[in-house]
C-alpha cells in the first residue's frame, strides 16, 4: 500500500514579481541528510490548511517576513513536483512585502543568487528539476 502524499508549499522568493533577477536560497541545517543542500523554503501544509495560507505561515516562521505570492509553477504530477515519498511539492514565486529574511528555524544561511547564477550552490537533489523549469519559465534581466 502507497501513504497518501504529503503537501509541501515552497517560495522562489525573487526581488521581483514582474521581472525577476535575484532568487533567494536557502541553506538546510536540518535534518542531518538534508544539511548544507540549499532549497527553496517553505514545509508542510497543516490539515484542512489552504496552501497558499501554509505558505505564507512557514515563511513568517522559517524567515520571518511577510510574502505576496505571484503565480504558480505548476508541476507534472497533478500540478505537483514529486519529492521523495510520500512528500510533493508546490511551489509558487513570491516577493517579501515585509521585513528582511533570516534564518529562523531550520536553515544556516540564506543567499541572494544574482541572475545567471542561479544554480551557483548545491541544491536539494528534489529541488533542481524545479530550480530548471524556473529558469526555462522566468524571464531574467
Ligand atoms: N523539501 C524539499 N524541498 C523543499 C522543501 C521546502 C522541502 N524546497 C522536503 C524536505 C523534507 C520535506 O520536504 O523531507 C518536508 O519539508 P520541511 O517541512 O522539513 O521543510
Ligand atoms: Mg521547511
Amino acid at each position: 500500500m502507497t501513504a497518501a502524499p504529503v503537501l509541501v508549499v515552497a517560495a522562489a522568493l525573487v526581488d521581483d514579481l514582474a521581472a525577476p533577477s535575484a532568487l533567494l536560497a536557502a541553506r538546510r541545517c536540518t535534518p542531518a541528510a538534508l544539511a548544507g543542500r540549499w532549497e527553496f523554503p517553505g514545509g508542510k501544509v497543516e490539515p484542512g490548511e489552504p496552501p497558499r495560507d501554509a505558505l505564507r505561515r512557514e515563511i513568517r516562521e522559517e524567515l520571518g517576513v511577510e510574502i505576496r505570492l505571484g503565480a504558480e509553477l505548476v508541476g507534472p504530477a497533478e500540478g505537483a513536483w514529486p519529492l521523495a515519498r510520500p512528500y510533493v511539492l508546490r511551489l509558487w514565486l513570491a516577493a517579501v512585502v515585509g521585513g528582511t529574511p533570516r534564518p529562523l528555524v531550520e536553515h544556516d544561511e540564506l543567499r541572494w543568487l544574482p541572475a545567471g547564477r542561479w544554480h551557483d550552490v548545491p541544491w536539494l537533489d528534489a529541488d533542481l528539476p524545479i530550480l530548471t523549469a524556473l529558469v526555462g519559465a522566468v524571464v531574467p534581466r
